[in-house]
């Protein structure tokens, strides 16, 4: 079982090490006059993961505007957080510990599953951080800490040990092929409006809870850390 979730660990980390040299050789290539938009592919031949894999690749596309726009200041941004698998509070905690400037916490959630497969409830909660990461790097701390919590990709909406979203950041508006913000799911979703009123009500349209369906959520024990 360790093993399995190492192997996993390993092979996530993997994907995101290749993703990072695609995403840097794309910063390079952007860098050059007269370069508006890049696709990069990164193809690793019989990576060092204990499956039958001949290669594994990543796909990068950037466009200018993608990148230009940030620079490196302090910005506001908002993360759901979600977990329906194991030891659902401890991995809210895993996430709470390892994101980076996080200044609030909402409270904790116990909220029916919405969509996917039949599934147990969720613990929800949503955190609020102040970054000079890029949003693109934050998207990839999101990713190696649910990867860090042993999360799985196998089905769509499927059950989760841990699921870090990013929802908002500062007032921008992303549509990249990794990323679109603000979240583009998340103004239908009573288990990230909930928490996220308890820290930035001011985000939110006054008539958010008479928009929404009620019920299938209940405020539990706040996270102690
Ligand atoms: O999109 C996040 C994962 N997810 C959740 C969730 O976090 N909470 C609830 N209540 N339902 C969900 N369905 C999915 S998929």
């Amino acid at each position: 079982m360790a093993i399995e979730l190492a192997a996993k660990v390993i092979e996530s980390e993997q994907s995101l090490l290749l993703e990072r040299v695609a995403t840097r050789i794309a910063e390079e290539i952007l860098g050059l006059a007269r370069v508006d938009a890049v696709e990069v592919v990164v193809k690793k031949l019989r990576p060092p993961v204990p499956h039958d894999l001949t290669s594994t690749a990543v796909r990068v596309r950037r466009r200018r505007p993608d990148l230009v726009r940030f620079e490196r200041k302090l910005t506001p941004a908002y993360v759901a957080l979600g977990s329906n698998i194991g030891d659902r509070r401890e991995h809210l905690r895993f996430a709470v510990l390892n994101l980076p400037g996080v200044r609030a916490m909402s409270g904790v959630y116990e909220t029916d599953p919405v969509g996917g497969p039949d599934q147990g409830p969720y613990l929800n909660m949503v955190v609020e951080l102040e970054t000079r990461l890029n949003p693109f790097e934050l998207l990839e701390v999101c990713r190696r800490i649910e990867a860090g919590a042993g999360r799985e990709r196998k089905v769509r909406w499927g059950p989760r040990t841990l699921d870090v979203d990013v929802l908002l950041y500062g007032d921008v508006r992303i549509e990249s092929d990794e990323l679109t913000v603000p979240h583009p799911r998340m103004w239908e979703r009573r288990f990230v409006l909930a928490p996220l009123s308890d820290i930035a009500p001011g985000r939110l349209p006054a008539d958010w809870e008479q928009r929404l369906p009620a019920g299938g959520i209940t405020v539990v024990a706040p996270l102690d850390l």
